[in-house]
């Protein structure tokens, strides 16, 4: 469900390179998008529209649809028989839905009464690897992350706002002085309150209470439910950036007790779905730039917190719509599908 969306679309490319568990693949979309044909498997697929019928038969249904649309439908394709694999936020807080990583929570997904599991969003996934393998060795007891987010988590219309906002500030001198760069952009802020290109925009999402944006309450809430610390003091701001697709986190986790580099690189080296690359003498760290299109969650800039021996710093990067949306689904899609 949402084929044709940006998350959808990566999810073609994805079912299409990973090992072929599937019988059929059904594509569908919203009305305006019925009749489209999209290659996955190297197969052009017709994609149809949303209804009942489109449901029967289906074991695994993948949602990538806004939270409305999943909050209707999700329920009606599991009362028909199918596991509901669901990346909307409808469900992902609901004590009887369980939101899994297959690399931290996999045993989770079997957790689904309703017959709905759900994906984490996109900058939670983006740092849960990688503090969920931490977590495992010394014990998380605090957290605090800055996230730099690429337009592509707003999709489609995030994605053509940069890039229109781009070409008219590209080649100029603008950026040098207040309003310059809103002047030229006029009133084309899309899906963002302020112009993205040639700045950083603190906010993602929509307003919640106090002045914390849903995005920095998802990060804490989520993060919370996947680790099984319902009470980790958690604070985050949420960063939107002019990169097109992977986001970013800067993280400061303090643990139970003292924690050493080494041991902390010895955990990220090898911890399944993690790439350490972390060499500042060498100028190497990962990028956006460099990361995006790949499958890991990337990390580097590991340092011991410099006034407190139970805490690191991190910096973690990986593409939002493969492990932050698309991938981390097709994973919980093949648990359900091999059993779980
Ligand atoms: C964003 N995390 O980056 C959101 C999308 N799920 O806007």
């Amino acid at each position: 469900m949402g084929a044709t969306g940006a998350v959808g679309t990566v999810m073609l490319q994805i079912l299409s390179q990973r090992a072929d568990v599937w019988g059929e693949i059904r594509l569908v979309a919203s009305p305006r998008s019925a009749g489209r044909k999209l290659a996955v498997r190297g197969e052009e697929v017709e994609v149809v529209a949303l209804t009942e019928e489109a449901l029967d038969g289906v074991d695994v249904a993948m949602f990538d649809v806004p939270d409305e649309v999943a909050e209707q439908w999700a329920p009606v394709a599991a009362a028909r028989g199918a596991v509901v694999v669901d990346n909307s936020g409808a469900f992902r807080m609901d004590p009887e839905v369980p939101l899994v990583v297959p690399e931290v929570n996999p045993h989770a997904v079997r957790m689904r009464s309703r017959g709905i599991v759900a994906n984490p969003n996109c900058t939670t996934l983006s740092m849960i690897v990688t503090l969920g393998a931490l977590h495992a060795e010394f014990g998380l007891r605090e957290l605090v992350v800055s996230s730099y987010q690429a337009v592509s988590g707003a999709g489609h219309a995030g994605v053509r706002t940069l890039r229109e906002q781009l070409a008219l500030v590209a080649g100029t001198e603008l950026g040098t002085s207040p309003g310059d760069v809103r002047r030229a952009v006029g009133d084309n802020t899309g899906p963002f309150p302020e112009p993205v290109a040639l700045n950083v925009v603190p906010w993602a999402g929509s307003l919640r209470e106090d002045g914390w944006s849903s995005e920095e309450m998802k990060v804490r809430d989520e993060t919370r439910k996947i680790l099984g610390l319902p009470a980790l003091p958690v604070a985050v701001t949420c960063v939107r950036v002019p990169v097109v697709t992977a986001h970013s986190l800067t993280v400061h986790a303090r643990f139970e007790g003292e924690v050493t580099v080494d041991e902390a690189r010895e955990i990220l080296a090898t911890a399944p779905g993690v790439v350490l690359f972390d060499d500042p003498a060498a100028g190497e760290f990962p990028t956006p730039a460099d990361v995006v299109g790949t499958d890991p969650t990337w990390v580097g800039r590991v340092r011991r917190a410099l006034d407190d021996p139970t805490a690191l710093e991190l910096f973690v990067c990986g593409d939002n719509l493969r492990k932050g949306a698309a991938l981390n689904s097709a994973q919980i899609a093949e648990l359900v599908a091999a059993g779980s």
